[in-house]
């Protein structure tokens, strides 16, 4: 039994260079620990705020000093004597100081840096793996990579129209021969883009960015496969986030890389075209954010062997989630805590997803920092996915090293479940 003794939190710097908070708390038995929060670019309209200053003096009003005096003041006041172990009345009580649903007083990057640095002071504190502490059965497997290999969007200053494309490694039953597999693929992604006299200049997440048509990334992506000796659909397949909601307008979508625009149904038609014409296998954020018309359909045509992942349309809210599940608007959740604000809300949408036979995809943000929490999740709202970002870059690395260190110490090597299992 150890208590909350203290709460502080500092403005740092993310992968982008821009402001973002950590936390740290002190327990009475002398434990430390700190945690510090992640930031999108590619932002839903339903996302918890992130509380930014908006003082245009410092960092273009990105700053967020109040937002770490909120950790410091009313949080700090708040969780102080609170028992560090329980991690849902710790989350609770955030959610309830901060009163608003958009988590819009004290910011949800204040929350989120709060909650997950007491989750690591209490697994410290016990003696615990992050992962266990926030609920992961002991043999639970670890998340299936799906890795950023291809970026355009908001994270490749619209390359192309589409945002990732990702390769996501099926036949590996274990992470470290997972990872291996995507490495062989994105070396020989590099040969062919250089075949091609492109730049290997990378994107936010360290993917290579696209270039070319929206189509041409899958057949890049498609004959790097190939090349690295591996089968396109079998071995390592092809996931897509299309991040729709930053090409749509009032009368569908404009996909400026083919000087095209379409409305909802040809959109989805030409996706569903893709899915079989490519090894494709996810289709993340196919239709806008509130384009709740457009979901069900792709979803009824491809679903049976695509999973429809959905990201700005769900937002990590429980609510979201509930309409789409009765909608059959998608067949899997991206999960972002920092969507939400807390560890615990962020698990219970994976579990009620599950629960509805949906996969969960765990995901990084595209501004990210070197902390590895988020490899933890994964496992404990496992069996998932993790979406993470490329093979480069400390702040991707940081959550796949965390995955390999893991799989070293594991007597199963670090078992993966069956694609199609989780
Ligand atoms: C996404 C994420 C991560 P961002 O859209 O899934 O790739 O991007 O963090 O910019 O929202
Ligand atoms: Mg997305």
């Amino acid at each position: 039994m150890s208590r909350i003794r203290e709460v502080r939190a500092f403005e740092i710097l993310d992968s982008r260079g821009r402001p973002t908070l950590e936390a740290e708390v002190a327990l009475d038995d002398g434990t430390r620990a700190r945690a510090s929060v992640p930031s999108g670019a590619s932002t839903g309209r339903h996302e918890a705020l992130e509380l930014r200053d908006g003082d245009a003096a410092r960092y273009g009003g990105r700053g967020v000093l109040r937002a770490a005096a909120h950790v410091s003041g009313e949080i700090a006041d708040r969780l102080r004597g609170m028992e560090a172990a329980d991690q849902a009345a710790i989350d609770g009580a955030l959610v309830a100081l901060d009163g608003t649903p958009e988590r819009s007083r004290l910011g949800g990057n204040a929350l989120l840096a709060a909650s997950v640095a007491c989750a690591r002071a209490g697994a410290a504190s016990e003696g615990l793996p992050l992962w266990r502490h926030l609920g992961g059965a002991e043999r639970a497997p670890l998340p299936r990579p799906m890795v950023n290999a291809l970026s355009g969007g908001l994270h490749a200053g619209r390359a192309v129209d589409l945002q990732d494309y990702l390769a996501i490694p099926l036949s590996a039953g274990t992470f470290p021969q997972a990872i291996e597999d995507v490495s062989r693929v994105l070396a020989a992604l590099a040969v062919e883009l250089a075949e091609l006299g492109q730049t290997l200049l990378r994107a936010d997440e360290g993917g290579f960015a696209a270039f070319g048509s929206n189509e041409d990334g899958l057949i890049i992506l498609t004959r790097a496969i190939e090349r690295a000796g591996l089968e396109p659909g079998r071995d390592v397949a092809i996931g897509l986030d299309v991040a729709a909601s930053h090409f749509a307008t009032a009368a569908g979508y404009r996909l400026a890389a083919d000087d095209q625009a379409l409305d909802a149904a040809a959109w989805g038609e030409r996706l569903a075209d893709w899915t079989r014409r490519y090894p494709v296998v996810s289709v993340e954020d196919p239709f806008g954010e509130d384009d709740w018309a457009a979901w069900p359909g792709f979803t009824a045509a491809v679903g049976d062997r695509v999973q429809v992942v959905g990201d700005d349309l769900l937002c990590t809210q429980l609510d979201r989630v509930e309409r789409a599940i009765d909608e059959r608007a998608a067949n899997a959740v991206l999960v972002k805590a920092n969507q939400v604000g807390t560890l615990t809300e962020a698990l219970a949408v994976a579990a009620r997803a599950r629960a509805a036979g949906w996969r969960a995809v765990v995901s990084a943000r595209s501004g990210e920092t070197e902390d590895d929490w988020l490899a933890d999740l994964a496992i404990a709202a496992g069996p998932a996915q993790l979406k993470v970002g490329s093979l480069t870059q400390s702040e991707r690395l940081a959550k796949y090293n965390r995955l390999l260190r893991e799989s070293a110490v594991r007597a199963d090597g670090g078992r993966l479940e069956r694609w199609g299992d989780a």
